[in-house]
């Protein structure tokens, strides 16, 4: 997510950068990583669980013992928790799903009559089985199994494997497990990185392979799931988190600047991004940016991150800002001005939209919003929406077609397949055509 202003020349004169990102390329496409994935993967196609915990052990120093935590296991894993952690915990897995199943109760079945006789619909059936994956990084983002194992449950999905990343202990993170516990994971696994997601999508865990990858990860992770995917679904393949606010002069550059580095915490190439009609709510938000960094524990990261990939631009007016929002498609949006439905219904490219001064980036990201916190970076947005209860969902279609209506598809279905040389799809049309004529009416 970066300005380039080449890019943007017809909007020449109607805004100013007033902080630059470094002008830096995207992340690319590691030729490196994308190598090293694709042995590991052959190597545990080939191998098995073999080659999976051959992996485990050297990348993540797995000791030994069962990779499978028992059922018993997951459903103790808040026990040690604090009291606090596990209420927050129980709060976000509930909300998280309540939105979940509030959108699918608006993914509805139809049927319809085309024609007289050709009755056609869909309707929506729950993905088989699902692998989400949880990763326990530098900070373990107890959300995320909301987002995946939760929705899925919600979408009606039967089987949901979860596999993290074991620590240092061999075990994987008691309070990421216990988010998979409530979210209603059916197994869960302390095993990490591309041989989980291998390890899944090669039916190497439970049964039967899984049909579906979700949930972010490393580059390799990322990785891994763009070489699975077509052999499983993916949800998207997420890069840094970033964070883009709208502001206009009625903004407070307090917590203006304190939402951009609420997600250039991340890491330190996550962009964080201001676009505002008013040029002193710029210069106030970077005054701002500077004295609170030094407050924050995580400043070594969002130091690096506001330095190397923040950026605040003035535009001339709301039009020219929608413009450069949409150009960037931000994974969060925040829009924080006095017309914040003027905007909503302007903007057409992000992840999610925070509407107004109340709603901040960090309550769907734990979340207390209910809606999902995966979602397109790097101007995926452009393409695609960030993972809901619909991507677990198959709007399957079908047709039923009376004797009566037989004459309105076989016959055009005849001349095409004729004019187009395929003798045996002329014949499913013309047979038909012929029991139609002969009388032969719904047998
Ligand atoms: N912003 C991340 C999600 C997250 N952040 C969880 C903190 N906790 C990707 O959308
Ligand atoms: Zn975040």
């Amino acid at each position: 997510m970066r300005f380039d202003p080449s890019r943007l020349a017809e909007l020449d004169g109607s805004y100013r950068l007033l902080k630059t990102a470094a002008d830096r390329p995207p992340a690319q496409r590691d030729p490196e990583v994308a190598d090293r994935v694709s042995v590991m993967l052959s190597d545990i196609e080939r191998d098995g669980m073999a080659a999976v915990l051959r992996y485990a052990r050297e990348l993540d120093g797995w000791q030994g013992g069962d990779v499978e935590i028992s059922a018993a296991e997951l459903a103790r894993s808040g026990d040690e928790l604090p009291r606090d952690v596990r209420a927050a915990l129980e709060l976000g897995a509930e909300r998280t799903q309540a939105f979940a199943l509030a959108q699918r109760a608006h993914l509805v079945d139809f049927e319809t009559e085309l024609a007289p006789g050709l009755v056609t619909g869909h309707r929506y059936v729950p993905v088989g089985r699902v692998g989400a994956y949880l990763p326990a990084g530098r900070f373990p983002l107890l959300a995320s199994a909301f987002m995946t194992v939760g929705v899925a449950k919600a979408a009606g999905v039967p089987t949901v494997l979860a596999c993290s990343p074991p620590g240092p202990t061999g075990q994987a993170h008691p309070a990421v497990l216990y988010s998979a516990y409530l979210s209603g994971a059916d197994r869960a696994y302390a095993l990490g990185g591309v041989q989980a997601l291998a390890a899944m999508a090669f039916g190497l865990l439970g049964e039967r392979p899984v049909d579906m990858v979700v949930g972010a990860g490393n580059a390799y992770v990322a990785e891994a799931k763009r070489q699975l995917f077509g052999r499983v679904a993916i949800d998207l393949l997420a890069g840094p988190s970033e964070v883009a606010v709208l502001a206009d002069d009625t903004a407070d550059p307090v917590l203006v600047a304190a939402d951009l580095l609420g997600q250039a915490e991340h890491g330190t190439e996550s962009p964080a991004a201001l676009v505002t009609t008013s040029q002193r709510l710029g210069e106030a938000v970077i005054a701002e940016i500077d004295r609170q960094l030094p407050a924050l524990s995580t400043r070594d990261i969002a130091g690096p991150a506001w330095r190397d990939y923040g950026s605040v631009t003035w535009a001339r007016d709301a039009a020219t800002a929608v413009e450069l929002m949409d150009d960037l498609a931000p994974e969060h949006l925040e829009v924080y001005t006095a017309d914040d439905a003027y905007y909503h219904d302007a903007l057409r490219n992000y992840g999610s939209i925070f509407l107004g001064r109340w709603s901040t980036v960090a309550y769907s990201d734990k979340g207390m919003a209910g809606t999902n916190h995966v979602l397109p970076t790097a101007g995926g947005a452009k393409h695609s929406a960030g993972l809901s209860v619909s991507r677990f969902l198959k709007p399957l279609t079908y047709q039923r077609v009376t004797g009566e209506a037989t004459p309105l598809l076989a016959e055009a279905v005849d001349v095409i397949s004729e004019y187009e040389g395929m003798a045996a799809h002329r014949a499913t049309a013309t047979l038909r055509l012929a029991d139609h004529r002969s009388g032969q009416e719904e047998t």
